[in-house]
């Protein structure tokens, strides 16, 4: 399948890797780039050494173009931004902000450039600060989220720009991907189908609660403090909701508790203190699969939906 974004990446597949904090590190970007889509390693809050790591490590494992995710209100985005041009990143999509001060050193690197946006008004300044092409993220997406669905916010950001434009969102087989198409994207990017693979480090307990996720599983907590996150439902996750709504916890008290949080998801399974960002799409996924498997799976199954 050939669109603008395989094309501008130079990639056989129009899939992209979501860019998860504290999860997409160099083996699961370099799986999803082998498997012939984009694979990305999120800059996070990270360290400079530890991106730089991560990238080598990345190059070891894939010739292909495999790309980074910049944290834009991370206090270390500066550094990450001139990490991607000294390491000659292919691409660098962004969230959390505004990347605009950052696109003409990328673009004079070489670098594509795909800021996440979840507004008309966003995509339309990114396209004049020089975006290669834009991810239009719905709200039904993991972690930090704006309010507008994927199925609304899609086709106004193809009606608005000139550049290509990937969905996300929701998005986690052919019928998403078929469907995205249908609205006018020309690629999808993906982040909880591939917490799901094997490639992923997450902690087991992490794959498990998206596997037996149902279709109202998923929560959006902290709109309050100016930052809503869409986690699974926990323990941890519906004490949050509950303190946000009845107004027991402060929005500082919030903020002191979700501290590290993501971490503690991550890395420790902690179901009392992590919180466990995964997309709405989480009840439809049942299985833990290859990378490879999850690409050709969603290929086929989108190929031929749109071949109908
Ligand atoms: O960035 C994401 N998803 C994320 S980032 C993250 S880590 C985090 N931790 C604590 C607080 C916040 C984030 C977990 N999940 N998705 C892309 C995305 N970008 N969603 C929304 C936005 C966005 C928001 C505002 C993009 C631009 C923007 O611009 C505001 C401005 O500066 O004009």
């Amino acid at each position: 399948m050939k669109t603008r974004i395989t094309e501008l990446l130079g990639c056989e597949y129009p899939i992209i890797q979501g860019g998860m904090a504290w999860v997409a590190e160099n083996n699961l970007a370099a799986a999803v780039s082998n498997a012939g889509g984009i694979g990305l390693i999120a800059g996070g809050n990270a360290p400079i050494d530890y991106l730089r790591d991560q990238i080598r490590k990345c190059k070891e494992k894939t010739d292909k173009p495999f790309g980074v995710n910049i944290m834009l209100m991370s206090a270390t985005a500066d550094d990450l931004a001139q990490l991607c041009i000294d390491e000659k990143v292919a691409v660098v999509t962004t969230g959390a902000g505004n990347p605009a001060k950052y696109i003409p050193a990328w673009k004079e690197a070489g670098i594509k450039v795909i800021p996440v946006i979840p507004s008309v008004a966003l995509a339309k300044r990114m396209e004049r600060a020089g975006a290669d092409a834009v991810v239009a993220e719905g709200t039904e997406s993991g972690g930090h989220i704006g309010e507008n669905t994927t199925m609304c916010l899609v086709p106004q950001v193809v009606d608005a720009l000139e550049i290509p434009v990937i969905a996300a969102g929701g998005i986690a087989d052919g019928r998403g991907m078929a469907a995205s198409f249908m609205l006018g994207a020309e690629g999808v990017q993906l982040g909880t189908r591939f917490l799901a693979s094997e490639e992923c480090q997450i902690h087991a307990i992490f794959k498990e609660l998206i596997i037996k996720a149902k279709d109202t599983d998923s929560v959006v907590t902290g709109r309050y403090t100016g930052h809503p996150c869409r986690n699974i439902k926990t323990k941890f996750s519906k004490k949050l909701a509950s303190g946000e709504k009845d107004g027991s916890l402060t929005p500082d008290e919030f903020e002191v508790l979700t501290l590290g949080s993501l971490r503690k998801a991550v890395q420790d399974g902690n179901l009392d203190e992590g919180s466990f960002l995964c997309g709405a799409i989480a009840g439809m996924i049942e299985d833990v699969k290859p990378c490879e498997a999850i690409v050709k799976e969603i290929m086929e199954q989108a190929e031929k939906l749109l071949n109908r």
